[in-house]
């Protein structure tokens, strides 16, 4: 195994601008510069979810709508590893060991290897990011999650031109993942992006929520957060990261294909074909109560130009 890190950034490099933050000193950073958003006091459970986690708040990326209740974002959830119900993560992915981990990078780039968690923490900045989640579903979240920006990362592994796609994949062992001994999608879990929206400033790897290390059934140690697409692209528990020159497939168009693309981008024009994708209901603001679902998610702005000219009913 390489212990090297890619770029040969070593941790005492790692600036000291990147100060603590607890989450009473986020909650008085944003009361200070009346920043975006306000978050909950501290809760009981925010100790339970794991250690807590060194960051900078990252305000330009941040929407101002307020976050969800860490126990929303944490017992209501799409990890079919665990179960198909949203309660089943919660209950059973305590069976998943997320130390050691590594995560093995191969392909279209002059840098690969297998790399432990903790030499890849060490080389990435924690920023705090309080993004809109969107599930395909059309249930919705805001969640203040803490991790850092994919890009930044994979240019450590120096892709090739050649490596016009990224794959990841979830880990397969059915022993901590007991829904993975069920035939509903094939396993392990694998997605893809191109490799213009891997690169994108708002696409995060995600360590963290709440200040705290990722509990296991949002995907710990180490999952992806897409802002602009529907949840199903944010793939969990990830052990590897490929290079390619092809377009990957992803778990859910494997499994039905007219239902969920490659791309998943958000789009109130579009709908599933069995449910409209024009309004979402919002977690925590009651059943009833539903709201517009936005272009891009919200982002459109900053992610629009990634699909000048296509054709986003074919490209779904
Ligand atoms: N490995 C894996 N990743 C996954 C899933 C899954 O079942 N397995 N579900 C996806 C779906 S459909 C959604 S909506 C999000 C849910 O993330 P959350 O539970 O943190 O809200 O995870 C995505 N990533
Ligand atoms: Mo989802």
């Amino acid at each position: 195994m390489k212990r090297l890190l890619p770029g040969g950034i070593v941790p005492s490099e790692i600036t000291p601008s990147e100060v603590f933050f607890n989450r009473r000193a986020v909650l008085a950073g944003a009361v200070a510069t009346g920043a975006t958003a306000l978050l909950p006091p501290a809760r009981a459970e925010d100790a339970a979810a794991g250690p807590a986690l060194t960051f900078t708040r990252n305000a330009r990326y941040s929407v101002s709508e307020s976050p969800n209740s860490y126990k929303d974002i944490t017992t209501y959830n799409n990890f079919y590893e665990f179960g198909t119900d949203k309660s089943d993560p919660a209950e059973y992915a305590h069976t998943l060991r997320t130390r050691p981990w590594t995560v093995t990078v191969s392909g279209n780039a002059e840098v690969t290897g297998t790399f432990n968690i903790e030499d890849i923490l060490k080389t990435q900045a924690l920023e705090e990011r309080i993004y809109r989640f969107r599930c395909v579903e059309a249930w919705s979240l805001v969640v203040p999650w803490v991790g850092f920006p994919l890009g930044a990362w994979l240019k450590r592994f120096k892709p090739l031109a050649s490596a016009k796609y990224v794959q990841f994949t979830t880990l397969l062992d059915a022993r901590q993942m007991p829904g993975e001994r069920v035939p509903i999608l094939e396993w392990p879990y694998v997605e893809g992006l191109r490799i213009d929206e891997a690169m994108h400033p708002l696409t995060l790897m995600v360590v963290g929520v709440y200040g705290h290390a990722l509990p296991n059934q949002n995907g710990a140690p180490m999952r992806l957060v897409i802002p602009w697409k529907y949840g199903f692209k944010g793939i969990k528990s990830i052990v590897k990261v490929h290079f390619t020159d092809r377009q990957p497939v992803n778990s859910w168009n494997i499994a039905a294909p007219d239902e969920y693309g490659f791309y998943a981008n958000v789009n109130p024009h579009v709908d599933h074909p069995r449910w409209s994708q024009a309004s979402e209901r919002r977690l925590g603001k009651g059943l009833f109560s539903r709201q517009p679902t936005l272009m891009f998610n919200g982002y459109e702005s900053e992610v629009a130009d990634l699909y000048r000219g296509m054709d986003l009913r074919r490209y779904f």
